[in-house]
């Protein structure tokens, strides 16, 4: 592996939501470790910093695992409103994962105040072919009415599309069109300049 640039590098702040269970944890030591985790150890929240390369372009990936279970849910908005991209995680098993999809974006894109947001539907665990609940159809629909890409996942050994599924969220998060709001500063600080300057 070549070495990251001795440079500034850019932070990007990734923060994976998802019900609990559905392997969000599993995913992120995945990436990070490069191992499965087989016990089920419920997460308040763990953090996770690494340089990688991106397409040709390092950064410095900042990575949030959050707590799915309902009772740590008073934590959300203060997370989500540090995330610049998020990974929305359900568990192909789990019918009930899948359906809560809806409010975690819901929820992103109230505290975010946008009408998109970069996001990337991960549907976890496609190993275990044989209690899957949730077709790889099904998680399309959803994306597409969504409006954000869709991949599929596994955590365990070997694994499927770990490291494209942050490697995504990276350039999903560099291709994301101006905001309206960046767009307006941008303007009022371009005419600022043209007051001071006359
Ligand atoms: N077979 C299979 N099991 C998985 C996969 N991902 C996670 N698991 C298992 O599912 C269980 C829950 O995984 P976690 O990663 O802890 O789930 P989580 O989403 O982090 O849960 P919370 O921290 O409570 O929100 C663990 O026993 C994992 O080993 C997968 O892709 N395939
Ligand atoms: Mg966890």
């Amino acid at each position: 592996m070549t070495r990251p640039p001795n440079e500034n590098l850019p932070t990007v702040k990734l923060v994976v939501v998802g019900d609990g269970g559905v392997g969000k944890s599993a995913i992120t030591i995945q990436f990070f470790q490069k191992l499965f985790v087989t016990d089920y150890d419920p997460t308040i929240e763990d953090s996770y910093l690494q340089h990688v390369e991106v397409d040709g372009q390092w950064c410095i990936l900042d990575v949030l695992d959050t707590a799915g279970q309902e009772e740590f849910s008073a934590m959300r908005e203060q997370y989500m409103r540090k995330g610049d991209g998020f990974l929305l995680v359900y568990s192909v098993t789990d019918k009930n994962s899948y359906e809560n999809i809806v409010n975690f974006h819901t929820q992103i894109l109230r505290v975010k105040d946008r009408d998109t947001y970069p996001m990337l539907l991960v549907a976890n665990k496609v190993d275990l072919v044989h209690i899957r609940k949730i077709t790889e159809e099904k998680g399309q629909e959803l994306a597409h009415k969504l409006g954000i890409p869709y991949i599929e996942t596994s955590a365990k050994d070997p694994p499927l599309n770990i490291d494209a599924t942050f490697h995504e969220v990276v350039r999903i998060i560099r291709n994301q069109p101006q905001s309206d709001n960046e767009k307006r500063k941008k303007k009022k600080l371009k005419k600022l300049g043209r007051c001071i300057l006359m």
